[in-house]
């Protein structure tokens, strides 16, 4: 599938629309989500054009995983989290909504279930 250059994390990184950013690299940004299933729910996302895990440039996958880590120990500390739940979705059917690789990272806490 092709890459739609208007979807919103494109025009966030264009920043044409804001976000609450909490770190960045010359490869990768990372922002808070604004629907959270949980305290701390962070995306991360490559700067790179890319619609999912399918059409990623091997290069791109690799800097958006060493980003992940890092903003994964940083939110499981900030928020003093009991452990973390990561998530990625492919396409509509694989529950897909905007359509530009992120990572979702939810800090999660011991008896604690994430919102709907
Ligand atoms: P999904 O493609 O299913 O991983 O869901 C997209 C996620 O992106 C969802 O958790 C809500 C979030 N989201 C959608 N639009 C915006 C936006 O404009 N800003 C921010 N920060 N998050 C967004």
């Amino acid at each position: 599938m092709e890459y739609d250059r208007d979807n919103v994390f494109a025009k966030i990184l264009r920043g044409e629309l804001p976000c609450h950013k909490v770190y960045e690299t010359d490869r990768a940004l990372a922002f808070m989500d604004i629907m959270p299933r949980g305290d701390g729910h962070v995306l991360v996302i490559p700067k790179a054009q890319a619609r999912n895990i399918l059409d990623v440039a091997p290069d791109d996958l690799a800097d958006l995983a060493k980003a992940v880590q890092v903003v994964a120990k940083a939110a499981k500390e900030a928020f003093a989290a009991d452990g973390l739940t990561i998530q990625q979705f492919n396409e509509s059917a694989g529950g897909q909504v905007v359509f530009h690789l992120h990572v979702h990272i939810i800090p999660r806490f011991d008896g604690v279930p994430l919102k709907p």
